[in-house]
């Protein structure tokens, strides 16, 4: 860790007014050549405040398939597995065409350019070589490891109990006063550090649509999808919040289309090069979600292992909810 993770925060309205980054950019308060981002919020003491959160011992596996969906969006392709034999004592794995983020991901620093300020900390292409030299990849977080508490906001059942269900495959972009509202009905509040969890509902939609939609939804970038909303008061409601992560179960956390030509067009801008939130997409938050609903507690201890590949640019998530 290269900054303090303790001291005061700066707002986000605030970000970039002193120092040499950009407006809306937190390059330097985790110190200049930081290489984790939000991920550094995960402290000691919070860690082991989410540990006591694990207080019946349910386990929820966030990981979907690595062959989901499929197929595969964004251009991407389906893993190919082949089990090959070790004659005599049994069997290996290799895996083909593995896109680390065509499932359930973690977005690494080192995943989205800003068009006009580069990468989070300013950093260029050049500078992401996958080499002992490279800079920002996965390889940090997955060094430190992901550990803390997590929230649920379970916006697709707070939106169909007030008779607004979500739209999954449509633009119905989700408002901060959505999230308020959300969090507020299910009465549990945000803490520096948070790892929020939101469920949006577009995996069960998915699993349920037929292969005509899915086929539909591989062939299109701009396909329709509930998700945030595009909006700076989006970065702004999750820098101030604190959060350390935020995860979603849709594709782009964020609503679609999206228009990745313009600085303001995508809001993966603001939150990964200018901030260096870490986030999450495709987690498969279902049971989870069942379970918070039973219980009335949202809350718990979240953690995750990405992969600890050099100049990594994301991961599958490896990333597990417990109560
Ligand atoms: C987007 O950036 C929209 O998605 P992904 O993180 O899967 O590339």
């Amino acid at each position: 860790m290269t900054g303090s993770s303790t001291a005061a925060r700066p707002l986000y309205v605030d970000l970039g007014k002193t120092g040499d980054c950009p407006v809306g950019a937190a390059w330097s308060v985790y110190g200049k050549g930081d290489q984790l981002g939000s991920i550094n919020l995960l402290t000691p003491e919070r860690t082991a405040a989410a540990v006591q959160l694990a207080k019946k011992g349910a386990l929820f596996p966030l990981n979907w398939r690595l062959e989901l969906p499929d197929p595969a969006l964004f251009g991407r392709h389906v893993l190919k597995h082949s089990i090959i034999d070790l004659d005599p004592v049994g069997t290996e794995d290799i895996y083909n065409q593995f896109y680390p983020q065509a499932s359930s991901q973690w977005d690494g620093l080192a995943h989205i350019r800003h068009p006009v300020h580069g990468f989070y900390q300013g950093r260029q292409r050049s500078e992401l070589t996958g080499l002992s030299d490279t800079q920002i990849g996965i390889e940090h977080w997955a060094r430190r490891g992901i550990a803390g508490r997590f929230v649920l906001a379970d916006v697709e059942r707070h939106r169909l109990a007030t008779g607004r269900p979500i739209r999954q495959h449509d633009t119905d972009p989700i408002a901060v006063g959505d999230l308020d509202a959300c969090l507020a009905w299910q009465g549990v509040a945000l803490q520096t550090g948070d790892i929020l969890l939101i469920r949006f509902g577009w995996i069960a939609w998915y699993e349920q649509t037929d292969s005509e939609t899915k086929q539909h939804l591989a062939a299109s970038d701009l396909f329709p999808c509930c998700g945030l909303a595009n909006a700076e008061e989006t970065a702004a409601w999750i820098w101030n919040h604190g959060l350390g992560g935020i995860a979603a179960d849709n594709p782009a956390l964020e609503v679609q289309p999206f228009d990745e030509g313009r600085p303001d067009g995508f809001l993966h801008y603001r939150l990964i090069p200018l901030l260096g939130m870490a986030i999450g997409e495709l987690f498969d938050l279902e049971a989870l979600a069942a379970d918070c609903a039973a219980d009335r507690r949202y809350e718990g201890l979240l953690v995750a292992a990405p992969l600890n590949k050099l100049g990594g640019c994301g991961s599958p998530a490896n990333a597990i909810a417990i109560k």
